[in-house]
């Protein structure tokens, strides 16, 4: 992560990565997606409120990790993406693990949006948080989101209030809905490809989906060591695909806890020091 991602990441809360994925691996992540299309549902998820109600209800994939081959391995391989192993290591430091199962966000023209929601500054929130000291940055979970198609300005899905991560007041309900000054609502543009990575603690929600073409943004959702922020199991015992998985991704998906944990340097190799 270079001096400009951090000064940036720092003052936004959130950062985009331009061509973060080859056109290859955007490819192949499409092509999974149409193949299982019959996987599509609802997203249970289903807060729309005030300007950010649409008629249609938004999809959503999950489960790709346990597709059967080869559509499962784009999205394994994306779980410790060499290029996204040093932007976690700098926003959490060393040690972090994926929250709950990657997800994928679609829908076409007049598909609903989702309440502005997040953290602000003014109580702790030991889940989504932004701490920096010490010349480092440290967060609460954090929402990579990769684009698989174009997001227009004004297209709509995500958007954020930059610098919120910080805000030590309130959201108004009127903001929360988009009902309100508008003007610091920010619906990021991105080519696909495009990596956004948000903390959660950021002012963030879902504007209604008003282009032609489908949204398709697909979510992994990482946390700090000691932290599970997503309600749900996880497996102590991990189940028999894992051991398909190479160290790093194993290394991922292990539960919260810091003793012998294995650790993931930026070159994407994987140590186990005695404390994390
Ligand atoms: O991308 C979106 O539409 C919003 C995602 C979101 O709200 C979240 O990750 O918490």
């Amino acid at each position: 992560m270079n001096e400009r991602e951090q000064f940036l990441f720092d003052l936004q809360g959130f950062l985009k990565v331009e061509n973060f994925l080859t056109a290859d691996e955007v490819g192949a992540c499409n092509a999974a997606f149409d193949a299982n299309w019959d996987q599509r549902q609802d997203d249970p998820n289903h807060h729309p409120d005030g300007n950010t109600y649409g008629p249609v209800r938004r999809g959503m994939f999950t489960g790709m990790l346990t597709w059967d081959k080869p559509h499962c391995q784009p999205f394994r391989d994306l779980l410790a993406h060499l290029k996204l192993i040093p932007y976690l290591n700098t926003l959490f430091g060393r040690g972090w693990k994926m929250d709950h199962s990657p997800f994928m966000l679609t829908g076409g023209k007049g598909t609903e949006g989702l309440v502005i929601h997040g953290s602000t500054a003014r109580h702790f929130d030991d889940s989504q948080y932004y701490i920096y000291r010490n010349g480092q940055m440290r967060c609460g979970m954090i929402v990579c989101q990769f684009q698989l198609a174009d997001v227009n300005e004004g297209d709509g899905g995500m958007c954020v209030v930059p610098g919120s991560h910080k805000a030590n007041f309130p959201v108004t309900q009127e903001i929360r809905r988009w009902e309100q000054d508008q003007q610091v609502v920010y619906n990021v543009p991105c080519k696909a490809g495009d990596l956004v990575i948000f903390n959660e603690a950021t002012l963030h929600g879902t504007l209604p989906w008003t282009a032609e073409h489908e949204r398709r943004s697909l979510l992994y959702r990482y946390s700090p060591k000691t932290l599970h922020f997503a309600g749900g199991t996880y497996s102590v015992t991990q189940p028999d695909w894992v051991s398909e998985l190479t160290e790093a991704q194993q290394a991922v998906l292990e539960p919260p806890y810091i003793y012998n944990r294995p650790l993931i340097n930026d070159d994407g190799s994987v140590e186990k020091p005695r404390r994390g």
